[in-house]
């Protein structure tokens, strides 16, 4: 660990204030390398923390948090404000198992105004936070909302803006625009920021704006009519230019470097005495001080474990021998897929790298579309594109997905459209936590009429389900596969057409019958190994379908076992188990059931494997419930 001057001896916000302003240079040194020291070997989020280390210390120099309220959106950035606000010490338990949350969370500390992992939340809630200070009479409270320039290309973000012009409340939007998602950042947005930052006469504006504000302290009470009359003047100026902030109502002020932390102390000093919602344009670097992270924002987004001296990432050395990444073999079986269906199109909502959506944007431009954080439009643009006859491909994560839930029943489901979704990072995903787990997905598409709901076991199954999806007027279909690798090295098979809702007996077996669904079926084969060596035989079947079901298959199995265990990668309540008992109590069969699966509750981060054993459904867990059921 390197050596810190000023850091360790900052535990709160109080600590920080009581240095002086040109040493807050210093402190957002030291900051910035004791993120890089503890994410190099506790890893995490990286490259969007180092971009606002100055922005970071600036806000908690200048307001009073926890009583002023910050709102990160995402929260991926907020590492340096943990650190600032008493987690440093506890700062490398960072995602692990009962460590702290790689996002903000109101359970965590009071200095969590908000708890996150979505995208574009921040500025509707901390318009409903300053509402709400207003109606106590909290009238010297600020909040600030910090939100990047990716995830201002939510909708969310928006229809706060769009209300946030007309509540008079003390609102500070500030705007982290460093022209980055975790992919480049795209759309009309994106060019529109990228011109007010250049533009000249924007220059004059700012200019002017932070002349008046470099006076207001000298004007003493009269400060209000004076900046009125003055601001009037270089308003009339800036709607020339028709800012968009400023046509919600919005004072905009900037851009302004954000990586002068002096200065930005001394405008957001500036900006408390400004009444009303406004908006702050801060330029930012995504990974600055750290040369790979700068060079390579998309790797460093979320690099994993590195040498923090060469800069060397210690990942993905074995990929070879390894089976591949269920992403990769989705981005390659898309391709394959689309040079011989012509109307095949991909859509991603912000996501071509971790989805490896990637691959067919390389191969395919023109017909694949990152469409920005945007998971609501990414599905109702594919029904668009759908009902006029092309065949979308809709790769969203499954946790993501949730915000699209009226879009997939509304603009897809009733009107039968073709749209394959791909759900990507279905089941608990492990370090992210529980903002990020998909353990919904199954029980949410489950009840969507018209739906066929699909999991593959393994790499060849994801391959024929997304050819069968693709085949004519298959109507909405949705897949879901897990993070990270599947099971077969040899994945590139010869895809074949699979009959809907048919699942696939694996092994037959007298005493007791395990139904799976999706990739955590894999488990049971190592269950089988354990079990057999004393004497319980197992039977495993891979349902493939939670909807429709294989009632063929049930019947059969409801007739042979009288001891059955579902398993699946989900919420128990209202997903595939439930499915099943549905199905035994409807036909009348009294088999005696466990459903395994995740019990009601939320789920923290730790490794996925960790979380399947608090969930019962690892190996350990899966043998335990057989054994149970046995006694
Ligand atoms: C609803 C939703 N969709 C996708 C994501 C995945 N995601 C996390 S951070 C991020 C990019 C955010 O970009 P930006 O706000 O500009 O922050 P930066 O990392 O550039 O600082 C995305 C797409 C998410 N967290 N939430």
């Amino acid at each position: 660990m390197s050596d810190y001057k000023f850091l360790h001896k900052i535990n709160s916000p109080e600590d920080l204030k009581k240095y002086k302003n040109e040493e807050l240079i210093e402190i957002s040194k030291e900051l910035r390398q004791y993120i890089i020291d503890v994410v190099s070997e506790s890893p995490g989020h990286f490259a969007s923390s180092l971009g606002v280390v100055e922005l970071t210390v600036a806000l908690h120099y200048v307001f009073n948090s926890p009583y002023d309220k910050i709102v990160w959106d995402v929260g991926h950035q907020a590492y340096g404000h943990k650190i600032l606000t008493g987690r440093r010490d506890s700062f490398h338990t960072n995602r692990k198992l009962g460590g702290l949350c790689g996002f903000p969370s109101v359970f965590e500390s009071e200095y969590d105004a908000f708890g996150v992992g979505h995208s574009s939340t921040s500025i509707s809630a901390a318009l409903g936070m300053a509402v709400s200070a207003c109606l106590k009479g909290e009238n010297d409270k600020h909040v600030i909302a910090v939100i990047g320039d990716g995830a201002m290309t939510g909708g969310l973000a928006f229809e706060g803006m769009n209300n946030a012009g007309v509540e008079n409340s003390n609102l500070l939007i500030i705007l982290n625009d460093n022209n980055m998602s975790i992919d480049p950042n795209v759309g009309g947005l994106n060019q529109y920021l990228l011109d007010i930052t250049t533009s000249k006469s924007y220059n004059k504006v700012k200019k002017e704006v932070w002349d008046v504000l470099g006076k207001i302290r000298k004007f003493g009470p009269n400060t209000r009519s004076f900046i009125q009359k003055i601001e009037n003047g270089v308003k009339s100026v800036i709607m020339k230019q028709s800012n968009i902030f400023e046509a919600m109502n919005l004072r905009y002020f900037g851009p302004v470097n954000g990586h002068d932390v002096n200065q930005l102390v001394k405008i957001l000093d500036d900006l408390k005495d400004i009444k009303g919602p406004k908006l702050l344009h801060v330029l930012t670097k995504k990974g600055k001080g750290f040369e790979n992270a700068e060079n390579d924002q998309t790797t460093w987004h979320a690099p994993g474990k590195f040498d923090k001296d060469t800069g060397e990432r210690f990942v993905g050395k074995s990929d070879k021998i390894l089976a591949p990444k269920f992403q990769d073999v989705f981005g390659n079986t898309l391709v394959e897929l689309a040079e011989k269906n012509k109307k095949i199109v991909g859509i991603t909502p912000a996501m071509p790298s971790g989805s490896s959506m990637k691959i067919m944007m390389e191969k395919f431009p023109e017909r694949s579309f990152d469409v920005g954080i945007a998971e609501q439009h990414a599905v109702t643009f594919s029904a668009g594109l759908a009902v006029d006859g092309m065949m979308p491909f809709c790769n969203i994560y499954s946790t993501f997905m949730q915000r699209a839930f009226d879009q997939v029943v509304h603009d897809v489901a009733i009107q039968k459209l073709n749209v394959v979704f791909c759900l990507d990072r279905g089941g608990l995903v492990g370090d992210d936590g529980a903002t990020h787990h998909g353990t919904l997905d199954l029980a949410y598409m489950r009840i969507v009429p018209n739906m066929i709901v699909a999991a593959p076991m393994d790499e060849p199954d994801l391959r024929n389900m997304m050819y069968t999806a693709q085949l004519p007027n298959k109507g909405p279909f949705s897949i879901r596969y897990p993070r990270g690798r599947g099971v077969t090295p040899n994945w590139k098979t010869e895809m074949q057409e699979l009959i809907i809702g048919k699942g696939r007996v694996i092994k037959e077996g007298k005493d007791v019958a395990i139904l799976s669904i999706g990739a955590i079926g894999n488990l049971v084969k190592e269950v089988d190994n354990i079990l057999i060596k004393e004497d319980i035989g197992i039977a495993h079947y891979d349902m493939r379908f939670v909807k429709p079901l294989d009632e063929e298959l049930l019947n059969i199995i409801f007739k042979k076992f009288d001891k059955v265990i579902t398993l699946e990668d989900g919420v128990i309540q209202g997903g595939f188990g439930s499915a099943v008992l549905e199905f035994m109590m409807e036909n009348d069969y009294n088999s005696k059931v466990k459903r395994l699966g995740i019990p009601d509750q939320f789920i923290e981060h730790g490794t996925q494997q960790e979380l399947y054993h608090i969930c019962g459904y690892d190996v350990e867990g899966i043998c335990n419930s057989v054994k149970k059921m046995l006694k």
